[in-house]
């Protein structure tokens, strides 16, 4: 350590060691947090945004700038510390002095909302990687629509061995090689150190041999050396491929006795490990201290890009597109954008025509596409069962970056995570789809899109055993249950062509927050026959069909069994049981009604769930004394029809559950 410190002394390795003293600094005060990753990054992370990164201080949110991803979110001090001395508003020193303390915009881990210099959420390792390959795929995407004049800019990327070990890191990965994103480069934080103390414990990855397989340039350097980071930060500029830079590191640089170890990655170095080791670095400022010549290099460095935005301010002023990106850039969605979606809901009420809600959901695309050029997306190798794609999208490829539809390739995770990178990025509304039973595949990015506040759409088809001959690997149960559990996450399950453009609609004009549609690959009648102007799914929950008399019972249900609940609703009719049907398309919209609109669609008289999944979680509208009508196990192979007779989830099965327990 001694020799190295002597070695890389000198001018920049003091501004790195700013970033390493801030590590230390803010991990100390919290007593808790990674100083490790940090201190060992510090040297890249430094060159790269001082001499590289296009960004403007003044203007965190300048649509061409670079995106900067720190996939390895636990060393979240040193993005802030890099956003606090390049001098961002709402990263003063006081920031990092209540670094994870409630309330502060330091979190734990990089939260995207805390800090507009923040790209986007981190900690999930792995997904911050894939999450990239989606900005760098919007970058493309958009340059396409509005030319370089408007969109030029790179993304970057700090990973972490932990990064790289996860899944996801392959399969994003190996679509950014697919698509030769040239302007994407990961640096990886080669430091052979992860919690349970060397990597060597658990792999043994070739990994420049590995992202050279898919496709992508390599190199690998002393991540200590600014000379040669500096090089090779100009030879990913140059590259014609994705790049991946291995910079070997050592884990908590500077730090005597616990450099180059797992204890330096998640654990204060301690008063006295901390104290020697910014001795070591020949720091002598008291803590949260920068020195004045430090601060000013640091300064400049915020203002570097300036010049550049001034430029390209001046070009979007007199661009004729200027319009049309500022439109996209803010989110918002076109004037006219429901018109044809409209005039395609209106059709259906006289048309009824009896289709699977997937194929409802394409012909809602049919009219969203021409309407939206936002709207991208694709499927996770399901296309034509997904029914994703539609004419007018054309397809995307490292040839036609106008191309609006995405073959993402058999990796939903990375799916996922692209698509949070696509909608964080800005400009783009993306869409993808699997069967709702791999929507598990993909839960992670899910969750972050959630979290994140983001909008992007989830086209999950074959939405039960209704999905039939493929079985139980293929027939979601809890699947349903399970993504209701995420908080912000809107799940539709539409009971009919009417209901699926309802919920395109909404998932659309949503802007905090992501939307799952859960969708038939059976065909369904039209039961909303009646047009209304209204977007009866924007209740989650609403009377589809009232009792004759004095309600004796409800029938809740959603998507696929809303008509098996008419149906049966008419047998108990028959037999004098007066009784209503609520389509329940959307919970999460349901429970934002007000208690009194909530209890009189469900009605006084006995509730009755209908659902082919398992009930867990409809006790929130059937309460204790409901009944419910379902799966309560894994579903099996065979024609639908007979699977929902098999499992009792029959219109019949319905009537006798209710008049026996009304007897
Ligand atoms: C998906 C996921 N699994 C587990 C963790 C917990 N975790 C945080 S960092 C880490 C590994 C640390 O090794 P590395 O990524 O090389 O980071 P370094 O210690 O070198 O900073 C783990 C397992 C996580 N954050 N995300
Ligand atoms: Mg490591």
């Amino acid at each position: 350590m001694a020799e190295l410190l002597e070695r890389t002394a000198g001018p920049e390795r003091r501004m790195a060691d700013a970033l390493r003293a801030l590590a230390i600094d803010a991990v100390e005060a919290a007593k808790s947090g990674h100083p490790g990753m940090p201190m060992g990054m510090a040297d890249v992370a430094a060159t790269l945004w001082t001499k590289v990164l296009k960004f403007d201080a003044a203007d965190p949110r300048w649509p061409d700038r670079d995106r900067f991803v720190l996939s390895a979110g636990h060393g979240s001090m040193l993005l802030y510390g890099l956003l606090h001395l390049t001098g961002h508003a709402g990263m003063e020193m006081d920031e990092l002095r209540n670094f994870r303390q409630l309330g502060s915009r330091t979190a734990g881990h990089p939260e995207f909302g805390e800090h507009p210099g923040i790209e986007t959420t981190t900690g999930p390792l792995g997904q911050g990687l894939a999450t990239a390959v989606g900005m760098a795929m919007a970058e493309r995407m958009l340059a396409a629509r509005f030319g370089r004049s408007l969109v030029d800019h790179r993304t970057w990327v700090i990973a972490s061995d932990g990064d790289l070990m996860e899944g996801i890191s392959h399969e994003a990965a190996s679509l950014a090689g697919h698509l030769k994103l040239s302007k994407l480069t990961v640096l990886f934080d080669d430091n052979s150190i992860s919690i349970d103390g060397a990597t060597d414990l658990s792999c043994s990855d070739d990994v420049l041999k590995r992202f050279a397989a898919y496709g992508w340039a390599t190199k690998r350097i002393d991540g200590h050396d600014h000379a040669e980071i500096a090089g090779a930060l100009g030879y990913a500029m140059r590259s014609g491929k994705p790049t991946l830079i291995a910079c070997r590191t050592i884990i908590g640089f500077g730090a005597p006795t616990k450099a180059g170890t797992a204890g330096s990655h998640g654990a204060p170095l301690g008063p006295d490990e901390a104290a020697a080791a910014k001795a070591a670095l020949g720091w002598t400022e008291p803590p949260f201290t920068i020195p004045a010549d430090i601060a000013a290099g640091w300064q400049e460095a915020g203002r570097r890009g300036a010049r550049e935005r001034m430029a390209w301010l001046r070009r979007i002023q007199k661009s004729p597109q200027r319009a049309e990106f500022e439109r996209v850039t803010s989110g918002r969605l076109p004037d006219d954008w429901r018109a044809g979606l409209d005039a395609w809901k209106q059709a259906l009420s006289t048309e009824k025509p009896k289709l699977a809600t997937r194929q409802s959901s394409q012909k809602a695309l049919e009219a969203l596409i021409p309407a939206i050029p936002e709207l991208v997306g694709g499927s996770a190798d399901l296309t034509g069962s997904n029914l994703t794609h539609v004419k007018a999208m054309g397809t995307l490829s490292p040839d036609n970056w106008g191309g609006r539809h995405i073959h993402f390739g058999v990796r939903e995770h990375a799916m996922g995570a692209a698509m949070n990178g696509m909608a964080l990025h800005g400009g783009l509304i993306p869409f993808g789809g699997t069967f709702l039973v791999f929507s598990d595949y993909m839960r992670p990015a899910i969750r972050l899109a959630a979290l994140m506040r983001q909008r992007a759409v989830y086209v999950f088809t074959h939405d039960s055993i209704g999905l039939g001959e493929d079985g139980p690997t293929h027939q979601p149960v809890e699947h349903l249950a399970a993504l209701r559990a995420i908080p912000n996450l809107h799940v539709f399950r539409p009971a009919d062509a009417v209901e699926t453009a309802e919920a395109w609609a909404l998932a659309l004009s949503r802007t905090d927050g992501p939307s799952a549609l859960a969708l038939t690959r059976q065909a369904l009648p039209t039961l909303r026959t009646t047009h209304t102007p209204e977007n009866m799914t924007a209740r989650g929950g609403y009377v589809l069909v009232e009792a004759s008399a004095q309600r004796q019972a409800t029938l809740i249900a959603s998507g696929s069994e809303v008509s098996l609940a008419v149906a049966a609703r008419e047998l108990l009719e028959a037999e004098g049981v007066p009784t209503a049907v609520v389509s329940m398309p959307c919970f999460e919209l349901f429970m934002q009604q007000d208690e009194t609109t909530q209890a009189v669609t469900l009605g006084g008289g006995l509730r009755v769930g209908i659902e082919a999944a398992i009930g867990f979680g409809w006790d929130r509208v059937l309460g204790l004394s409901g009944l419910f009508i379902g799966m309560t196990g894994f579903g099996a192979s065979g024609p639908y029809e007979k699977l929902y007779r098999h499992f009792g989830i029959t219109a019949e099965a319905v009537a006798a559950a209710v008049t026996r327990r009304l007897d």
